[in-house]
């Protein structure tokens, strides 16, 4: 019996240094806030990420990811990195276009509509945003697509004419200017919010990918998807410079590491989600189908004037972007 005691007092004397052995000195816990959903692929691929420098760097680094816009909401994203309130994040980038043009490379409307052309696209404006965000305090570590933006409606849509005076839920400028260019009545709302917008008749259209009609269970208000694939937005994932400066190189190459995986995961998901979701709205009870000839060819010319706009606005680093997508063999 006394044995026993001893024995359990040994061990209990024990447990305290063995827990705090697990933790190592230099622990730190980085907060890191998304804007989307827990469910939803980029969110999923944050928290692989995130999990992946926690073991990765031992613990030394300890990544908690809060999705749904629950610590910042999407648009307040940028800034706390900035401003060193948390110090990683995930933002949709397009979403700062007023900041500077550049950030909205991503939404010309019909420059790069597939997988393959957003991925050339993104090789050619890789180097010139890293600069732009670095001037920001901002070291850009990750950055993974939408899928194509198509258009979703309540009421069944033919032309520009049945676009005029709808009510349209926007999530960037280049979102907005389309409204605006189509008759429509943009208002800015966060994804986390939609479902409730659609519910309660703030808006009654949009443009985004499946993948976020169906984490959002749009058809509970929405009737049609137009597949108009204008654009593949991205969301990129940033660490605050200083507290990046301050990382040792050892886990700056485990968090590198990481990223890149997290970089390829996600594409791949994004990739795979595009049907998976357009069937979700499907069997949500959506009409899925190609823009009529008549809406295609208007939004095409709609679109070149956004694209005329943006390269009036994003100066020689656009157009050397855009020229060096085009000599990539598009
Ligand atoms: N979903 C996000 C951005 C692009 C997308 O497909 C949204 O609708 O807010």
């Amino acid at each position: 019996m006394n044995r026993l005691k001893t024995t359990l007092k040994a061990a209990v004397a024990v447990l305290p240094m063995t827990a705090a052995a697990a933790v190592p000195a230099s622990a730190e816990k980085w907060d890191m806030p998304l804007a989307y959903s827990a469910t939803n692929f980029h969110s999923m691929t944050a928290a692989e990420f995130a999990k992946c420098v926690t073991t990765g760097t031992g613990g030394e680094i300890e990544i908690v990811t809060h999705p749904s816009g629950s610590l910042f909401p999407g648009a307040q994203i940028k800034r706390a990195i900035q401003t060193g309130q948390v110090p990683i994040g995930e933002r949709l980038l397009s979403g700062h276009q007023n900041e500077n043009a550049i950030f909205g490379v991503d939404s010309i409307p019909f420059l790069a509509t597939s997988f393959d052309d957003a991925a050339k696209l993104w090789d050619a404006a890789k180097d010139p945003l890293t600069g732009v965000l670095a001037d920001q305090g901002l070291t850009l570590l990750y950055s993974v697509p939408w899928p194509p933006q198509g258009l979703y409606f309540k009421d069944e849509v033919k032309s520009v004419d049945d676009m005029k005076g709808v009510k349209f839920r926007s999530y960037s400028n280049a979102t907005s200017r389309l409204a605006e260019l189509t008759g429509m009545l943009p208002v800015t709302i966060e994804a986390a919010e939609i479902s409730q917008a659609f519910a309660t008749g703030v808006a009654d259209s949009m443009i985004s990918s499946g993948a976020t009609g169906y984490d959002r269970k749009v058809w509970e208000s929405l009737n049609y998807f137009y597949e108009v694939d204008a654009w593949l937005p991205r969301n990129y994932i940033m660490v605050n410079s200083d507290v990046w400066s301050g990382v040792s190189d050892a886990n700056k190459n485990v968090i590198k590491g990481c990223a890149e995986l997290a970089e390829y995961a996600g594409t791949w998901r994004a990739k795979e989600y595009t049907q998976f979701t357009l069937q979700g709205l499907r069997d949500g009870g959506m009409t899925v189908a190609p823009p009529s000839d008549e809406l295609k060819a208007q939004l095409k010319e709609i679109g070149e004037t956004m694209t005329e706009e943006w390269l009036a606005d994003a100066g020689d680093q656009g157009k050397a972007i855009v020229d060096a997508f085009k000599a990539s063999g598009n």
